[in-house]
């Protein structure tokens, strides 16, 4: 395996991730961007890819042939900043029809929705010329555990998949797992249990996973190992890089701005593995915090993107021979005040 170098790298990011500013608790803080203005912002960084929502591309309720349209104009404006969709990812979890899952809800017009929405999906992805869809079975949980039968919920979960896959021969389906937030409890809340739905599903080889860092921290679980799990199965098809202050909502910070030796770790894990070299894209998914003023709303793309480039010379500059001795001499505490050593600079 030669490890990945820095031009092995693409970066995409999602026009969700250039935000005004509201949270739960406040209204926003910042005017929101057109489309238009985030896709300079990504080209002027240096992003070479867009993650879409499907209606951060289209329209929900625009008709088939306006649907055509519309991706066609997005396609063009992502053409003109030399940009290309990474993946379209159906919007389950706002419309009234998803309140309760909607692939496990318990109502089965929901259940058909959710279907047709995830078709929709599909189409706007061909239509922007990528083969990836990511599901974040965003509400597919509970908040009270005795309301669903969940050996049902998994078997509908299996169904959606295989019936998208059935939809569009070429699909890849990358599922993006998190364990709680908007719900309780989440289904399938880790990678592993992913895994285990995609090798049932009518074709493994198309189902693979995108992993995002936060999301293992919210599991208690290091993102690295989360990492290498998926890659030893040759399904990391795709990362969502931020990070994560502890057990608490799902943060979406900076790149490496809490733990760096944790960001270190998935960097060094991505490049011994090669990530990137065969069209895998190193995906953020970051928010600015409330408080950054508009003009340098965009920053935490800019300084994630750089912590990872940072740590990617780090892990081609790092002694491995003097690594490989502590590992060798089993002297894991000389080990521990190296990699110290290291991302300390000195
Ligand atoms: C939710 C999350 C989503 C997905 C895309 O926590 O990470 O933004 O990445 O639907
Ligand atoms: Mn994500």
């Amino acid at each position: 395996m030669t490890p990945s170098s820095k031009e092995d790298f693409k970066f995409s990011v999602g026009p969700w991730n250039l935000h005004p500013g509201a949270d739960p608790f406040g209204p926003p803080v910042r005017p929101e961007r057109e489309f238009a203005d985030k896709l300079k912002v990504f080209k002027d960084l240096g992003f070479g890819y867009v993650q879409f929502h499907d209606d951060d591309a289209v329209p929900d309720d625009a008709s088939s042939s306006e649907r055509e349209r519309i991706a066609g104009e997005v396609r063009k404006m992502l053409d003109d900043n030399g940009l290309q969709a990474e993946f379209v990812a159906p919007r389950l979890w706002e419309d009234a029809r998803g309140i309760d899952g909607p692939v496990t809800s318990n109502n089965a017009a929901d259940r058909k929705w959710a279907l047709e929405r995830g078709k929709r999906a599909v189409d706007v992805a061909q239509l922007l010329g990528t083969d990836k869809m990511v599901w974040w079975p965003a509400r597919e949980g509970t908040y009270t555990r005795e309301s669903k039968d969940a050996v049902a919920a998994i078997g509908r979960m299996l169904e959606w998949c295989n019936a998208l896959l059935d939809y569009d021969k070429n699909l890849k389906i990358l599922g993006e797992m998190k364990p709680n937030e908007p719900m309780d409890l989440m289904y399938l809340p880790t990678t592993g249990h992913w895994l285990a739905l995609a090798y049932k599903t009518v074709d493994p080889s198309r189902v693979g996973t995108l992993i995002e860092s936060a999301h293992c921290i919210l599991l208690g679980l290091d993102p690295s190992d989360e990492f290498a799990n998926a890659l030893a199965h040759d399904k990391l098809w795709g990362v969502h890089l931020n990070d994560q202050n502890g057990l608490k909502f799902d943060q979406d910070k900076a790149f490496g701005s809490v733990d760096l030796r944790r960001a270190f770790n998935q960097v060094d894990v991505l490049v011994r593995n090669g990530f990137g070299q065969n069209g895998e894209v190193v995906g953020l998914d970051v928010k600015a915090m409330r408080t950054q003023p508009a003009e340098k709303s965009h920053l935490h793309l800019k300084t994630s993107k750089e912590t990872f480039l940072d740590l990617v010379d780090l892990c081609h500059a790092i002694n491995r021979d003097e690594w490989q001795g502590y590992i060798t001499a089993r002297d894991y505490e000389s080990l521990e005040r190296f990699i110290v050593k290291n991302l300390m600079g000195k």
